[in-house]
């Protein structure tokens, strides 16, 4: 086991049972004419956690241990998403609607796949959710329970949508959940807050929440 230096309490995690699961570190809401920027937002803001994630992704890389990766996807017929979802706000372009890096939250779009800096190995799992959740329409539970995992680690974004969702979610099937707190980000750093608050409070009701060089220790120490 490797006990992390966490919020509320230390995070322990067996290394042969836990997997990194990173959340939508995709085009369409980290760089400039996507999802993120058709609502309105500064996507500069998650563009900047990109390489404290790529050195998280090393981490459990150099140590053999699973990784997934998500996107927020829909298929190209829209069929998966529900018209409320497209309805949605006052975006200047719309889930399925052509902007710079072809159709918004699209299977196959250029703007749907995971930045270059952090792109899936061969053997890594990429899971596309047609919701903000990981488990919900995408057969990830039967995945993570086949291969014997009880711990998950979480980064990407955004922290209080699809991270936190899927956190949610997580724990509500009986995983125990780290965030690592300087590899997700939000486009409004006051939600970024609240939510790790919210995650952790009450004895951590969600689960725990630690920064990237807590974990790094951890599994040095452990080798
Ligand atoms: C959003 C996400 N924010 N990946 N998606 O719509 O958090």
């Amino acid at each position: 086991m490797i006990k992390v230096a966490a919020a509320p309490y230390p995070y322990i995690f067996p290394p042969g049972k836990t997997a990194l699961v990173v959340i939508d570190m995709q085009r369409d809401f980290i760089e400039p004419g996507g999802f993120g920027a058709a609502l309105g937002n500064d996507v500069s803001r998650l563009s900047a956690i990109i390489p404290t994630v790529a050195k998280l992704l090393s981490v459990f890389r150099n140590n053999g241990w699973p990784v997934i990766h998500t996107r927020e996807a829909h298929k190209p017929d829209l069929s998966d998403c529900p018209p409320a979802k497209i309805a949605r706000g006052s975006a200047s372009l719309r889930i399925g609607q052509t902007g710079a890096m072809g159709r918004l939250l699209v299977r196959g779009e250029a703007g749907n796949q995971i930045v270059d800096a952090l792109a899936p190995y061969n053997g890594e799992i990429t899971i596309d959710k047609p919701g903000k959740g990981m488990f919900w329409a995408t057969g990830l539970h039967e995945t993570l329970q086949d291969q014997g995992i009880t711990h998950l680690v979480f980064a990407g974004v955004t922290t209080e949508v699809c991270v936190q969702t899927s956190m949610r979610e997580a724990n509500d099937r009986g995983y125990e959940c780290l965030l690592i707190t300087d590899a997700t980000e939000s486009y409004f750093a006051e939600f970024k807050a609240v939510t790790i608050a919210m995650i952790t409070a009450q004895g951590g009701i969600v689960g725990w929440a630690t920064p990237l060089a807590e974990l790094e220790n951890a599994v040095a120490s452990k080798s």
